[in-house]
């Protein structure tokens, strides 16, 4: 027989917002049966999901090495974006002996540097920043397709973590607001995305190593 108007009953379990350790699982998931004008059918139990493993880098940077590459174009927004990396890099718990500084000219002169330094097994992630703004050049748009193509390449090629820290703006403003003022540091999340993917690849793909 249907129900009609039927609210579901609360599902406590999944509304758990704790961040499952790699190889943890998700809190129990249900799926209710639904009548055919669309209301719950509250006489049938709900399904249990499937429970897969879920596999998720932590946000602990001991015992990680990592690269910063930095183009020194337009320095006093870069620079930013280097410090915004560090920072982060020592909230979570990086070693600063295990962190260092590489700076290369422009943005163009990022992805063979990275993909160098990702080549030579001495870092487990490698993260990238530079500022590259649309009023400065003509050729904008080139500039900004080779560096994030050549960036991914570099990731792709290797195995190991190249992340994308670079900002692309219409505007110095627009970029300032990237490194640190309205919207947050590039630098800062790139960081961060690197310490994920590192804890992520030394308990998944790369255990085996
Ligand atoms: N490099 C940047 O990092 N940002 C820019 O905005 C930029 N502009 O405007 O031209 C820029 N150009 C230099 C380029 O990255 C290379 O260093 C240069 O072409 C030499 O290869």
């Amino acid at each position: 027989m249907e129900e009609r108007g039927v609210k579901p009953p609360q599902e406590k379990a999944a509304t758990g917002l704790r961040t499952p350790k790699s190889g943890g699982q998700l809190p129990v998931r249900t799926r209710f049966t639904y009548t055919r004008n669309g209301s719950v059918n509250a006489r049938k139990a709900p399904e249990r999901l499937l429970q897969p493993v879920i596999h998720e880098g932590n946000l602990n940077g001991q015992g990680f090495r990592f690269a910063i590459v930095a183009s020194r174009w337009n320095d006093f927004i870069s620079s930013r974006l280097v410090d915004g990396a560090l920072d982060a890099l020592e909230r979570l718990g990086a070693d600063q002996k295990q962190v260092e500084v590489f700076r290369v000219p422009g943005a163009f002169e990022l992805p063979l540097l990275a993909l160098r330094l990702a080549e030579s097994e001495k870092f487990d992630a490698v993260i990238c920043v530079g500022t590259i703004i649309r009023g400065q050049t003509p050729h904008f748009e080139y500039i900004t397709a080779e560096v994030t193509r050549g960036i991914g390449e570099a990731g792709l090629q290797t195995g190991v973590p190249v992340v994308y820290g670079v900002v692309t703006a219409d505007t110095v403003d627009q970029a300032i607001d990237r490194a640190g003022v309205k919207l947050g540091n590039k630098g800062f999340e790139a960081a961060t995305t690197a310490v994920e993917l590192a804890n992520l690849y030394k308990t998944t793909v790369n255990s085996e190593k």
